[in-house]
């Protein structure tokens, strides 16, 4: 995205930044997302670039599209009335976040994470494609000197590259890694989800399994595909009266031989849409359980708090880096239930990997969540925050304050 559609956004960034020096973790306004203006455009109305929006709305009402400096501080069209339209809320854990890695050691393109232990981070980096086993370095992250100094690369099963990595998890059946396409041919989108095997010693990494899900999807451009990938376990699905809406039942697991013990939930760029996928496991075989608005605009990061049976989504500067949580409601489907800003502290960059620590790592009501900011910016791309370990448990909350 051009730097210069941010200006006014850093600008505004900093500002916070120095306020939050003196005022620590004030809280910041009630956001209405009703009455959402468009503050930056695209000046040269490239396509596939979107509107930039001081939110957007949460029932995706506002696609993604072109427009023109004519455009610029136009009422945004949420659907008025509706219901759907969820406020931001201040970031719930501290205001201060700090830079995580050593000055320039990754470049560009950090673009997905996920915790393995309070003390493995996992990478990945999506050009040149690359995993990283990262672990704690005094305060900051750094690859593991065990193979890992450089990254590995990635490859697809076939041995050829390479995917364009964005998004990363780590699961009971192994380390998974959503793609938007091939590096090698830009202008084509092919998302798909692939399978590493992280203990191999291997210097590069080739794909242990391939899920090509792009005919289940609607076509997107090369770069707008698979960003964010999370994995839910069946136990917590079954308990919390999850529905499939291919059987239009109660979703079963039994109904997916060999797909593990739970779904991968994957999130499109374009549309900020999550797909729920049950995989074959043993072949390339998939199928699509659910899908659902992530109540973003446009979806960079997932991640799964098992502690609160939170589904986080998060955006990127697209959306000035507003996250927000889903449970599943009273008819078994996913539902926003929050959104959230971003942390005062956090500048709006180009965050494209959220992580959040495992519940293992709270001291004093507090555990780590980290962002990796694809552009690097500063010579930095990995920052850390808190999130309160005590949350709103949001999953089966049905119809209460904030669902739809
Ligand atoms: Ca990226
Ligand atoms: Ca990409
Ligand atoms: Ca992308």
């Amino acid at each position: 995205m051009p730097t210069h559609w941010h200006r006014a956004a850093q600008i505004a960034a900093v500002a916070l930044s120095v306020l939050a020096v003196g005022l620590s973790a004030a809280p910041a306004p009630a956001h209405d997302r009703s009455s959402e203006r468009i503050h930056e455009v695209d000046p040269s109305g490239g396509p596939g670039d979107r509107i930039g929006l001081d939110g957007g709305c949460a029932d995706g009402t506002a696609a993604p599209g072109i427009t023109t400096a004519a455009a610029e501080g136009v009422a945004l069209a949420c659907t008025a009335g509706s219901g759907k339209v969820l406020p931001n809320e201040v970031w719930p854990g501290g205001a201060s976040v700090t830079e995580a890695d050593t000055a320039n050691l990754f470049g560009g393109n950090l673009s997905g994470l996920s915790f393995e232990s309070t003390d493995v981070l996992w990478a990945v980096n999506n050009g040149p494609a690359k995993l990283y086993r990262l672990v704690p370095d005094g305060p900051l992250w750094s690859p593991d000197k065990g193979g890992w100094s450089s990254g590995k690369a990635l490859r697809y099963a076939t041995g050829s590259a390479e995917p364009d990595a964005e998004g990363v998890v780590v699961t009971p059946d192994g380390l998974f890694v959503s793609t938007e396409g091939d590096n090698g041919q830009l202008g084509t989108g092919t998302p798909k989800i692939l399978r590493f095997d992280a203990s191999s010693t291997a210097s590069s990494l080739t794909a242990t399994g391939e899920w090509n899900v792009s005919s289940d999807l609607p076509s997107v451009p090369a770069n707008k595909g698979l960003e964010g990938i999370v994995w839910i376990p069946d136990t917590f699905l079954t308990s919390q009266g999850f529905r499939d809406e291919r059987t239009a039942a109660l979703y079963d697991p039994a109904s997916y031989p060999g797909h593990g013990t739970g779904l991968f939930f994957t999130g499109l760029e374009t549309s900020g849409t999550i797909y729920a996928y049950a995989l074959d496991l043993s072949g390339g075989g998939f199928t699509r359980v659910a899908s659902f608005d992530s109540g973003l605009l446009s979806v960079m990061a997932m991640e799964w708090e098992p502690a609160t049976g939170r589904l986080w989504a998060a955006c990127d500067n697209h959306c000035q880096g507003g996250m927000t949580t889903l449970g599943i409601n009273a008819q078994g489907q996913f539902a926003a239930t929050h959104a959230y800003d971003r942390p005062i502290g956090l500048p709006d960059y180009n965050h494209e990997g959220f992580a959040i620590a495992p519940q293992a790592a709270c001291i004093g009501g507090q555990k780590p969540v980290i962002w990796a900011d694809d552009k690097n910016n500063g010579g930095h791309a990995l920052r850390a925050g808190t999130l309160d370990c005590t949350g709103p448990v949001t999953s089966g909350a049905g119809s209460g304050a904030g669902a739809r």
